[in-house]
């Protein structure tokens, strides 16, 4: 009993403390969205009849008999995932052509109907045991739109739909995240459907209480309004939604792309892009991957600007991720290591303009976002002084903000110090969770980096510095 009370005194404590010290600002991250945050990148995965007929929107028509990967193995994409740096994993579930990689009891047109492993096998039960002895985490893309079912085009699809969702969260452990795509057409009966998303909403929440959810409009998590792995130069986490619906009804492209500065909801933006050309898998596009270097240019405008890289490595006609593929994936991996292995910055000395009483600057340099500095409560400017203990070549800046208090940094200036004077290196707009820039080399023991407009009091995590080789 002593002890209960104990703790309970002691969490009252720590969040007065808290809500003393970082008063929030606007909207900021759910539980669910931090973590999510903090997974910055993770794989996409398409696989399903599609793999096999060489389309990428099957017609919902394909014989089931299609599905019939000879090794799969989804061991093989957790670990490859893992040793990625990839922190998970979504799976289309079910993409537009119905097909469910469950053998799910509210659809004909399934695994179980499919020769794999004569009808008795579940790639989601496979790979959701994969990722979780890989200590990745595991999500789902289900499609709306759905090209076999019979039902689609009426009321009764909403209950299919959340019929199966419900099958599929209850029994795949838990979800990082639910994906929704914004594609609505033609069902086999030539008809549309008007989807029930307030009770799929209803129906995520209640069986997938842990996950985030994407699509066009969120709740959770927005489309970026491109496949290309490029979210805006200014990108806000936040969102206004009101009026707007997914699929055609959709926020314009450009706001999707950069957020909305006084959005209403906390609605940050997800990259999604392929490291081929198409999003499932095709033997002529095997010349085609990415290299390391050009998904190091996407890190960098995703996740560089405060976005979360969601990187398509689509299985192939084994049902294993392709050698092609996994190699270079590898290579990114070294390259993003390599590239962040030293930061010039860490522990070097920190001069501020003001400092709010119990906030050390020298976190600043420390290494860790969740030790955070600002300024005084008045100021929505300030100016933070870096000092190394010797001139270090570097050409990268990374900067992070304490975005639990909300995203406030509207511009920044970064300058660099000749000798005798500083001088401009490069200007930003947001920061949000983590922004990275790249200028010329630069010789210097001294920088500058000043917030100089800012919705609030900006709250302040990193600044990091970094020498890359080149890699564009
Ligand atoms: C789109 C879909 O139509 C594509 O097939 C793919 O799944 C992509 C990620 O989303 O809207």
């Amino acid at each position: 009993m002593l002890r209960i009370i104990f703790i309970l005194l002691i969490s009252c404590v720590g969040t007065q403390l808290r809500a003393q010290l970082v008063e929030q600002e606007g909207p900021a991250p759910s539980a669910n969205q931090m973590k999510w945050h903090e997974m910055e990148y993770y794989l996409f995965m398409h696989f399903g009849p599609n793999t096999f007929s060489d389309l990428e929107w099957g017609k919902g028509t394909e014989d089931p008999k299609l599905f019939n990967p000879t090794a799969l193995d989804c061991r093989q994409w957790a670990r490859i995932a893992r040793d990625a740096g990839a922190k998970g994993i979504i799976i289309t579930a079910k993409h537009h052509d119905g097909f469910c990689l469950w053998p799910s009891k509210y659809s004909e047109h399934t695994v179980a109907q499919s020769p794999w492993k004569d009808g008795k096998g579940d790639v989601l039960r496979e790979l959701s045991d994969a990722c979780s002895s890989y200590g990745i985490k595991f999500g789902v893309y289900i499609s709306p739109w759905d090209r076999n079912h019979p039902d689609y085009g009426t009321d009764e699809y909403n209950d299919i739909y959340v019929k199966s969702m419900r099958e599929l969260l209850r029994n795949y452990g838990d979800l990082f995240e639910i994906w929704w795509d914004g594609a609505n057409g033609e069902g086999p009966n030539g008809k549309k459907q008007e989807y029930d998303f307030p009770r799929f909403e209803k129906t995520a929440r209640r069986f997938a209480s842990e996950a985030v959810i994407f699509s066009d409009i969120g709740p959770d998590i927005r489309w970026v309004g491109n496949e290309k792995g490029i979210a805006g130069i200014t990108n806000w986490d936040l969102l206004d939604t009101a009026g707007f619906m997914r699929g055609l009804g959709a926020p314009p492209i450009d706001t999707l792309n950069s957020g909305n500065v006084n959005g209403k909801l906390w609605i940050p933006a997800e990259c999604d892009v392929s490291i081929r050309p198409g999003w499932f898998y095709h033997p002529n596009e095997d010349a085609a991957v990415k290299s390391a270097k050009d998904l190091m240019k996407i890190y960098m405008t995703s996740v560089g600007r405060g976005a979360n890289l969601l990187l398509n490595v689509p299985p192939d006609r084994r049902g294993l991720i392709s050698a092609a593929d996994s190699a270079s994936l590898m290579a990114f991996k070294s390259l993003r290591e390599s590239s962040f292995e030293t930061n010039l910055a860490l522990r070097a000395s920190v001069k501020v303009s003001t400092s709010r009483a119990g906030y050390l600057p020298s976190v600043l340099t420390d290494g860790f976002r969740f030790s955070h500095w600002a300024p005084l409560k008045t100021e929505t400017t300030c100016s933070i002084e870096l000092e190394m203990p010797e001139p270090r070549e570097f050409n990268t800046i990374l900067l992070q903000e304490y975005i639990e208090a909300g995203q406030r940094i509207i511009e920044f200036t970064v300058e660099v110090w000749d000798g005798t004077a500083y001088q401009p290196l490069v200007n930003g707009t947001t920061v949000g969770y983590k922004r990275i820039l790249q200028f010329p080399k630069q010789l210097a023991s001294k920088i500058r980096v000043s917030v100089v407009k800012a919705k609030a009091s900006p709250i302040l995590g990193e600044i990091q510095l970094y020498n890359f080789e080149d890699y564009q």
